[in-house]
C-alpha cells in the first residue's frame, strides 16, 4: 500500500476542490488544502501514528483527524463521496482537464450542457467555446492540448507512485520462504517518467507460495488472471501488476526480456540470430544444437552476445547496443554522485517543514552543499518580503557549521515574468549564493513569447539555473510552447544550467529534451524541488531521466565538488 498519508492527501485535495466549485466556504477549502500538503509531506506514516500525534502535525485540526480515521477505516471520506455525487462523473472528469479547470468545467456544464470529455473535445474543435466569457485568447487551443496530455497519461502511474508500490511488493515477496530473487523489470526499471503497468519478476523452484502471497497483498483489489508462471492483479488505485515466477537458472534471461524495451529486445534478438543463436525469456541457445549458452544472470546473457552489460535506463534502442558492442557505453551519473541539492523549499513559503528539519534531513543524505531556495515575491500568494528573505539568510549564517561539513547556500526560486524579467533588482539578487528562475504563470503564451522569455532569463547574470523549464505537470499540464533548440543554445552560451526537476509530478526537463540540450553543450542541475523532508529523496527519479539522456557526472553541476560549482555560480560577463 502507498502510505496512508498520500491517500489522505489526495482525498483532502479533492475535498477542497469540490468545496470550491460547489460554492462552499473558500476559507475551509484553503485550510483543507493546507492540511493535505502537510500530511503528504509528513515523514511518518499516519497508519503508525495515534490521534494525539497526528494533531501535532502543523495545519492539522480535529476535523481532519476525524477524516483521517475515516480513511483508515473505510478507504474514503463520506463528505467527499456526498459532494462527488452532486456532480456528474463526466463533469468531474472534465475538471481534471489541464487548461480547463474545475470552475470553467462546471460553467460549461451549466451553460452549454457539455457533460463529458467527448462533448468538450467536440465543442473545442468546432470553435464553440471561443466566445464564451472566460474562454478568450488561446483557451480553446490550450484545452485541446490538455486533452492530449490527459490522453497520453491515461492509466499510467508516475514514477514516484510506481516505485513506492514496487518496493512494497518486492519487499513482501522477498520475505516469502522459497523466494530466491525478486525485483522489478519493465518500464519502471528503465525509469520512464510514467509506467503503464508494473512487471515484477521472482525466482523460485515452486511458484505457488509466491502467487498466493501476491494476490493476498493489501494493495491488491482484483485478480485479473492467475496461473503458475504469471499472475496479474489490479490495485485499488487501478494500476496493474504482473508477477512472473521463473526458475533461478533462467532469472537473468527473464530479467533481460521483461525489462525491455521491446525495441531493445528486438535488437538483441536480431544480433543473436545473426550469430546462429536464439534468445528468449528462457535463455540464449545455440540455434543448431539447442544448447543453453547463458541464462542465469543478465551479465552472462549480454556477454554471450558479445556485449557489455547495459544499464536498464539505456535500453531503448538509441545506440546502446552498438555502444556495448564497441566498448563505448557511457559512464552514467548515479544518485551517489550527487553532492548537493540546489532547489528546495521551507515553511517560509509553501514548504511544510522548517529550515532546521530540512537541513537535518539533507545532512543525513551526506551532502557537501545544500541550497535553500524559497519562492520570491512576484508569486504573490507566497507573501515573500525582503525582510523575511534577509532574516532567513541571517538564520542560515547562524546555522553555518551546525550541519557537519555541509555548506549552506542561500538561494531563491525567482519567477520568470512574461517578458523574461525576474523578481528584485540586481543589488538584492547579488546577495544570493544561487538563483533558480522558473515559469509559474502565463503558461498559454505563444512560442515566440515563451522562447524570448526563457532566453532573457538565461541572459540574466544573476540566474544560475532555469527551474522546471517546460513547466509541465505529468498528466496534468502541457509543457509551454518553446523553440527548444534556441533556448538550449542560449543556456549553453550564457553558462546557465537547465534543471532536471526530479519531483515525480514534474520530471522536467524530460529525457528527450535533456539529450538534445546536452548535445548543445548545456549543463544540468538534478534537484528535488522538495517541499517536505520526504521529498528530499526525489533526486533518484531525476537521475533516471539523466541516465536515459546518457549524462555523466561532468554534465551535472550538483555532482561537482564545491570549488568547481562555485566557479560556475559566477557567470561569465556576456
Ligand atoms: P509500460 O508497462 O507500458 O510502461 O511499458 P513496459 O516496457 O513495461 O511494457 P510491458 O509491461 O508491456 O512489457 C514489459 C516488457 O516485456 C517490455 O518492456 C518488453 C517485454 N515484452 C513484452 N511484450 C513483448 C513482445 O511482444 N516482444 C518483445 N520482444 N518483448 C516484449
Ligand atoms: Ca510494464
Ligand atoms: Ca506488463
Ligand atoms: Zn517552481
Amino acid at each position: 500500500m502507498a502510505r496512508l498519508n498520500d491517500q489522505v492527501q489526495a482525498l483532502l485535495e479533492e475535498y477542497a476542490d469540490l468545496l470550491t466549485i460547489t460554492g462552499g466556504d473558500a476559507f475551509r477549502a484553503r485550510s483543507y488544502e493546507k492540511s493535505a500538503r502537510a500530511i503528504g509531506g509528513w515523514p511518518t506514516d499516519l497508519a503508525d501514528m495515534d490521534p494525539k500525534a497526528i494533531l501535532e502535525i502543523p495545519g492539522v485540526g480535529k476535523s481532519t483527524v476525524g477524516k483521517i480515521d475515516e480513511v483508515r477505516r473505510t478507504g474514503t471520506i463520506d463528505a467527499v463521496e456526498k459532494l462527488r455525487a452532486k456532480i456528474p462523473p463526466g463533469v468531474r472528469a472534465m475538471m481534471k482537464v489541464p487548461g480547463l479547470g474545475p470552475k470553467r468545467a462546471l460553467a460549461l456544464h451549466q451553460d452549454l450542457g457539455v457533460s463529458t470529455i467527448d462533448d468538450l473535445r467536440a465543442a473545442a474543435q468546432a470553435g464553440r467555446l471561443h466566445d464564451l466569457p472566460g474562454f478568450g485568447g488561446r483557451t480553446e487551443e490550450n484545452i485541446l492540448h490538455g486533452l492530449e496530455v490527459l490522453h497520453q497519461a491515461a492509466g499510467r502511474a508516475d514514477l514516484g507512485t510506481a516505485t513506492a508500490l514496487a518496493e512494497e511488493v518486492t519487499a513482501a515477496l522477498s520475505a516469502v520462504p522459497g523466494c530466491l530473487r525478486c525485483t522489478w523489470a519493465g518500464s519502471l526499471r528503465r525509469m520512464r517518467e510514467t509506467v503503464g503497468d508494473l512487471d515484477v519478476l521472482a525466482a523460485a523452484h515452486d511458484s505457488a507460495p509466491l502467487m498466493e502471497a501476491f494476490v493476498a497483498l493489501p494493495s491488491v483489489a482484483e485478480v485479473i488472471v492467475s496461473g503458475p508462471t504469471k499472475t496479474s492483479v489490479r490495485t485499488g488505485a487501478g494500476l496493474q501488476i504482473d508477477l512472473r515466477v521463473v526458475s533461478p537458472e533462467a532469472f537473468g534471461a527473464a530479467l533481460v526480456y521483461f525489462t525491455g524495451s521491446k525495441a531493445h529486445n528486438i535488437k538483441l534478438r536480431t544480433l543473436a540470430v545473426r550469430a546462429g543463436l536464439k534468445l528468449s525469456e528462457y535463455g540464449l541457445f545455440d540455434a543448431g544444437t539447442g544448447e543453453n549458452l547463458a541464462s542465469a544472470t543478465e551479465e552472462e546473457v549480454y556477454a554471450a552476445l558479445g556485449l557489455a552489460w547495459i544499464p536498464p535506463t539505456l535500453r531503448e534502442d538509441r545506440g546502446e547496443v552498438e555502444a556495448a558492442a564497441s566498448g563505448e557505453l557511457p559512464v552514467l551519473v548515479t544518485e551517489r554522485d550527487l553532492r548537493g541539492d540546489l532547489h528546495t523549499h521551507t515553511d517560509l513559503t509553501d514548504g511544510v517543514a522548517s529550515l532546521e528539519d530540512m537541513l537535518a534531513t539533507a545532512k543525513a543524505r551526506g551532502y557537501a552543499y545544500y541550497a535553500v531556495t524559497d519562492h520570491a515575491p512576484d508569486l504573490v500568494m507566497q507573501r515573500m518580503t525582503d525582510e523575511k528573505m534577509l532574516a532567513q539568510r541571517a538564520r542560515l549564517q547562524e546555522l553555518a557549521g551546525h550541519y557537519g561539513r555541509m555548506r549552506l547556500l542561500h538561494g531563491t526560486e525567482l519567477n520568470i515574468g512574461p517578458d523574461g524579467s525576474v523578481d528584485w533588482d540586481a543589488e538584492f539578487l547579488s546577495g544570493f549564493d544561487v538563483c533558480v528562475a522558473s515559469v509559474h504563470s502565463h503558461f498559454g503564451a505563444d512560442r515566440a513569447t515563451q522562447t524570448r522569455r526563457l532566453i532573457r532569463a538565461c541572459e540574466n547574470p544573476h540566474v544560475h539555473v532555469i527551474g522546471h523549464p517546460s513547466a509541465r505537470r505529468v498528466g496534468r499540464r502541457a509543457p509551454i510552447d518553446v523553440d527548444w533548440p534556441a533556448v538550449f543554445a542560449a543556456a549553453a552560451r550564457t553558462g546557465t544550467a537547465l534543471e532536471i526537476n526530479a519531483a515525480p509530478g514534474r520530471m522536467d526537463l524530460n529525457d528527450d529534451h535533456v539529450r538534445a540540450a546536452r548535445t548543445a553543450g548545456v549543463r544540468f542541475s538534478i534537484d528535488s524541488d522538495a517541499h517536505s523532508t520526504v521529498q528530499l529523496a526525489n533526486p533518484r527519479f531525476g537521475v533516471g531521466t539523466a541516465q536515459r539522456a546518457w549524462l555523466g557526472p561532468d554534465d551535472v553541476i550538483n555532482a561537482w565538488p564545491w570549488q568547481k560549482l562555485k566557479r560556475f555560480l559566477t557567470k561569465p560577463d556576456l
